[in-house]
């Protein structure tokens, strides 16, 4: 946690944590609050109860305080959300087949992979198919996360700046084997996807064009 390895990564967490820490203040407060209560009102202490009027102000307060709060954890997951949902028009876009219990890739020109190879600094977006039940297409490292359905097709991007290699897990139990339902992103620098690319392609018998498909 806390390494950026995509452009979601940072704004993800810091949301995560404004939710967890804010969560935490309600928390302790609400149950310090009950605690000095239950002890300053404590039966040996008054034994006959009083009745209390209405207090407009701490009532006034005890709304707009919660509601200004929770909607500032709605306004960042919603601008982060829009932001998840508008891929770059230059995005590379790739075809993702989930079946089970496996992950598929296929490139603009038709090539096909088992993992995925992708350039830093380019953003992607794929295009998610199911060929059977619902999965879930997970990046953890990247914090994307979108379901895949048989009867439909979804999309997620993202751009990698850190080369490396990250896991592709299944987030939905699809079946007996969905345990086993990973694969690999693979980050490169430009050159060193370009040289993959042209090999690849030229092993797989298709021209070494990236150029924009459905
Ligand atoms: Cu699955």
């Amino acid at each position: 946690m806390f390494t950026s390895s995509s452009s979601f990564t940072n704004s993800v967490d810091a949301l995560f944590t404004y939710i967890v820490v804010l969560s935490l203040i309600v928390l302790v407060g609400i149950t310090a609050a009950m605690v000095y209560f239950v002890v300053k009102y404590r039966r040996s202490k008054n034994p006959v109860p009083v009745n209390i009027e209405g207090n407009t102000t701490l009532e006034v307060l005890w709304t707009a305080i919660p509601l200004a709060l929770f909607m500032s954890m709605f306004y960042f997951g919603w601008t982060g959300y829009k932001e998840m949902r508008s891929a770059p028009a230059d995005a590379l876009p790739v075809n993702v087949t989930a079946r089970m219990w496996q992950w598929g890739f296929e490139y603009p020109n038709g090539l096909k992979t088992d993992t995925l190879y992708v350039p830093a600094g380019r953003a992607v977006k794929v295009l998610l198919r199911s060929q059977d039940v619902n999965h879930a297409f997970f990046i953890p490292a990247f914090r994307v996360k979108k379901d895949v359905y048989p009867n439909k097709v979804n999309d997620a991007w993202f751009v990698s700046d850190r080369v490396g290699r990250y896991d592709i897990a299944c987030a939905e139990y699809c079946g007996l084997n969905h345990s086993y339902m990973y694969s690999a992103v693979q980050v490169m620098d430009q050159s060193d996807f370009d040289a993959w690319f042209s090999s690849a392609s030229a092993k797989a018998g298709v021209p070494a064009v990236l150029a924009a498909a459905k």
